[in-house]
C-alpha cells in the first residue's frame, strides 16, 4: 500500500518525517516505495525550516499562512485557520503524489490546536475531491503528564469526535508516559517515541508492494486487504522474536519438532505485538482484524500462518480476519497486527467523560457567575 502522508502541526509534521524515513528504508532495503509523497503543514516558518533542508523528495513543507484567532490554543481555532487557508495550502502542495497513492494518511497530535483542529477540515476537503481514496488518520493521544489539563482534554475530545466523522479509520496512538522526565520531554526521547509509532506500518505497507518479487509469501496481503480491515477506531502493533541462532536450522530439512519450536517463536512474536498495541483495547470488541507474518523464507511453513489465524480468531471471535505473509529477515520473525472497527475503547470513553465533566463544570460556573452578577445588579437597582 502506498500512502500520501499529510502531517499537520508540530507532532504531525515530525511524524510525516518518520514516514518519509520509513519510505527511504523501504526503497533502499526492499526496493519498493510505500509513501507517494509526504507533506508537513504548519503555521510557523521555523517549524518547517528543518524539512526545507532535507528537500521536497523527503518531506515537502507547506506553510499555513494566517494566524490563529480567538482562544489560540484551542482545536476550534486550528479548525478555523484551516477553513480559511485550505485553498492556499492545497495550492502549495501542488497535487504531487495524489494519484499514485492508495490512501491518505493524516497525522496530528490530538491535544494541540493546529493539527487537532486542522486535520478534520483538510481531510474533509480531500475526501470530497478524491472520493475513491480511503482517508486514514493517525491520532496521537496526549502524554500522561498532559492528560489532566482541561484544555488538553477538550482539544483531544473535539479532535477525536471530528476525525471520527471524516476518516474511514482513525489509528489511535497512546503517547503514554514514554520519554517524559517530570514535566519535560527531551527531544531525543520524542524522536525515539516517533520511531516506535511508525515502525508497525513498515511491513504492512511493504507487503503488497513486494507482490511479484521473490519475497512475496504464499499469501500476499495487499492494499485491498488493509482497506477492507481499517474501519473506525483502530489499534496497531508489531512484535518480533528471534529464532535460535544456530544457522543449522536455516539450512537443514526440518523435522516435526523444529517446525513446532519455530511456530512457538511466531506465537511469541504475536504476543509481543499484542502487548505493544498502539492503544489499549479488548480484542473481543473488534469487528475486523489483520495479521501479517514476516519470516525467513527457509523457515516459513503453512502451520505458522494457520496458527496465527487461529489464535487471532480465538482472541477476536467477532472479527472478520485477514492475514498474509512474506519473506524477509535473516533470523527474526516479525508479526504485525491491526485490530479495527473497535466498538469500545476505554481511553476514548475516559477522555469524552472527563471533557464533558469539565464543560459541565464550566457552564455551571458561568451560570452561577451570571446569576451572582444579575442579583448584584438587581440589589444595586433596588437600593437606588
Ligand atoms: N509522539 C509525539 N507526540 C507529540 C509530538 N509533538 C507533540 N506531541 C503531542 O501532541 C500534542 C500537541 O500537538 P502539537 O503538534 O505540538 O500542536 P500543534 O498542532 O502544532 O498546535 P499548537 O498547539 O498551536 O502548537 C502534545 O501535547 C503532545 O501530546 C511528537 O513529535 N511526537
Ligand atoms: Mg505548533
Amino acid at each position: 500500500m502506498k500512502l500520501l502522508v499529510i502531517g499537520v502541526g508540530d507532532c504531525g509534521c515530525r511524524l510525516a518525517g518518520g514516514f518519509a524515513q520509513l519510505n527511504k528504508t523501504a526503497k533502499t532495503k526492499r526496493h519498493v516505495s510505500i509513501v507517494s509523497r509526504a507533506y508537513a503543514l504548519n503555521n510557523t516558518r521555523e517549524s518547517l525550516a528543518n524539512f526545507a533542508k532535507l528537500g521536497p523528495d523527503f518531506v515537502q513543507p507547506v506553510l499555513i499562512r494566517g494566524s490563529l484567532t480567538g482562544d489560540t490554543k484551542s482545536s476550534e481555532s486550528g479548525a478555523k485557520l484551516m477553513r480559511q487557508e485550505y485553498d492556499r495550502v492545497l495550492a502549495g502542495m501542488r497535487l504531487g503524489g495524489f494519484f499514485e497513492a492508495d490512501a491518505f494518511l493524516f497525522i496530528a497530535g490530538a491535544a494541540g490546536s493546529v493539527g487537532s483542529g486542522g486535520v478534520p477540515v483538510i481531510a474533509q476537503v480531500l475526501k470530497e475531491r478524491y472520493v475513491d481514496k480511503p482517508i486514514y488518520a493517525l491520532v496521537i493521544m496526549p502524554f500522561d503528564s498532559e492528560s489532566d489539563d482541561p484544555r488538553c482534554l477538550h482539544n483531544t475530545a473535539t479532535c477525536l469526535n471530528a476525525i471520527n466523522q471524516v476518516a474511514d479509520a482513525s489509528i489511535l496512538i497512546d503517547n503514554g508516559g514514554v520519554g517524559v522526565m517530570g514535566d519535560f520531554i527531551p527531544l531525543e526521547n520524542i524522536a525515539n517515541v516517533n520511531k516506535e509509532i511508525v515502525a508497525p506500518f513498515y511491513d504492512l505497507l511493504c507487503a503488497g508492494e513486494m507482490d511479484g518479487q521473490k519475497n512475496a509469501g504464499a499469501n500476499v496481503l495487499d492494499a485491498g486487504d488493509i482497506a477492507q480491515t481499517m474501519k473506525s477506531w483502530t489499534s496497531i502493533g508489531v512484535g518480533t522474536a528471534k529464532f535460535a541462532d544456530t544457522g543449522f536450522s536455516l539450512f537443514k530439512s526440518k523435522d516435526f519438532r523444529d517446525k513446532g519450536s519455530e511456530t512457538i517463536k511466531v506465537m511469541e512474536a504475536m504476543n509481543s505485538a499484542l502487548v505493544r498495541l498502539s492503544i489499549d483495547c479488548k480484542l473481543e470488541n473488534a469487528g475486523k482484524a489483520l495479521y501479517l507474518l514476516t519470516v525467513p523464507a527457509k523457515l516459513a511453513n503453512l502451520d505458522m500462518v494457520k496458527a496465527l489465524g487461529n489464535r487471532l480468531k480465538d482472541l477476536a471471535p467477532d472479527a472478520e480476519i485477514r492475514g498474509g505473509s512474506f519473506y524477509d529477515y535473516t533470523n527474526t520473525v516479525q508479526v504485525s497486527i491491526v485490530v479495527s472497527e473497535l466498538i469500545y475503547v476505554e481511553r476514548i470513553k475516559s477522555i469524552y467523560d472527563r471533557a464533558a465533566r469539565i464543560t459541565g463544570m464550566q457552564s455551571k460556573e458561568a451560570a452561577e457567575t451570571k446569576q451572582t452578577d444579575s442579583s448584584r445588579v438587581r440589589s444595586h437597582q433596588d437600593s437606588q
